[in-house]
């Protein structure tokens, strides 16, 4: 299951002309070159799982993997396939810690009170890997008694589950002590830098706000300001490619407002 599964604390930044000076000047060791790689993301009709804040993907070389929001997601209403009409978007995770029942439809909407975002852009997030955990994880947010199917892509059409993006990442990665550094390149013309840390659900809060200030420093010292949200690859992509799909996502705060520039190639 997913219980184990290591917690991502992570910050997106913008690369100028003087990251990777700067990031030799910080003592960064490259890590050993990781060959491009495809992501294939996945959501129902209606983006229950985006508008939970839940991420399907296939990445080429490592298979499937979730990314849930560090605590308990639920999807909205319980609801696989929810009205177009009226998203009501799940509310933060960390506000968010009742046990789901993704089988029975809630009589009563999520509270609307205002998410508890953390006081930096860093974003944590829990990562299931492989079919079977992956599997596990879907069938219970979309409240499917049980799995039947042997692995994920076998059941993406019995979930209803469909392709929302498709695209190629060049990554060159550097460690700057416990933090990694990765510069990434989309094949759509969109760049963009992560500072990460994987913190294990044993460490706890501590170990969590730990590497939240480790991940915030070594931003710093690349010249961003770890106040700001960067829209990461995928929203990008969706901002070009899937308006629908973007605009359903953007108005449950999902994703990143993505500016004109970054919209054009
Ligand atoms: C988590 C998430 C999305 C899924 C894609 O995650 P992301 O970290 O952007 O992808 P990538 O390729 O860097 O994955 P990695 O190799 O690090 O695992 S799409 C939107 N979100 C939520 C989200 C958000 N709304 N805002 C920010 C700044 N990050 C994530």
């Amino acid at each position: 299951g997913g219980e184990g599964a290591p917690i991502e604390v992570e910050l997106k930044f913008r690369v100028g002309p003087d990251t990777a000076t700067a990031l030799w000047a910080l003592g960064a060791v490259g890590l050993p070159h990781t060959p491009p790689f495809r992501d294939c993301y996945f959501d129902v009709p209606g983006a229950a799982l985006g508008r939970a804040d839940i991420w399907l993907r296939h990445r080429q070389g490592q298979g499937w993997q979730l990314k849930l929001p560090h605590g308990d997601p639920r999807l909205p209403h319980g609801d696989p396939e929810p009205a177009h009409g009226d998203p009501q978007p799940h509310r933060n995770a960390e506000t968010t810690r009742t046990p789901p029942k993704p089988a029975e439809p809630r009589s009563h909407p999520p509270p609307t009170s205002p998410p508890s975002r953390p006081p930096s852009a860093v974003t944590i997030y829990r990562e299931v890997w492989g079919d079977a955990g992956v599997l596990q994880e879907l069938t219970r947010l979309l409240g499917v008694p049980s799995a039947p199917w042997g692995s994920v892509r076998a059941a993406l059409a019995p979930l209803g589950l469909r392709p929302t993006a498709s695209f190629v990442t060049r990554r060159r990665s550097v460690r700057v002590g416990r933090v990694k550094v990765e510069l990434d390149e989309a094949d759509f013309g969109y760049g963009l830098g992560e500072a990460e840390e994987e913190v294990t659900a044993e460490g706890g809060a501590r170990e969590v706000e730990e590497a939240r200030k480790r991940v915030e420093g070594v931003c710093r010292a690349l010249g961003a300001e770890p106040r700001q949200r960067i829209p990461g690859k995928l929203s990008v992509f969706l901002a070009r490619h899937q308006p629908r799909y973007y605009k359903l996502l953007r108005e449950a705060g999902r994703l990143e407002e993505v500016e004109k520039e970054e919209k054009e190639e």
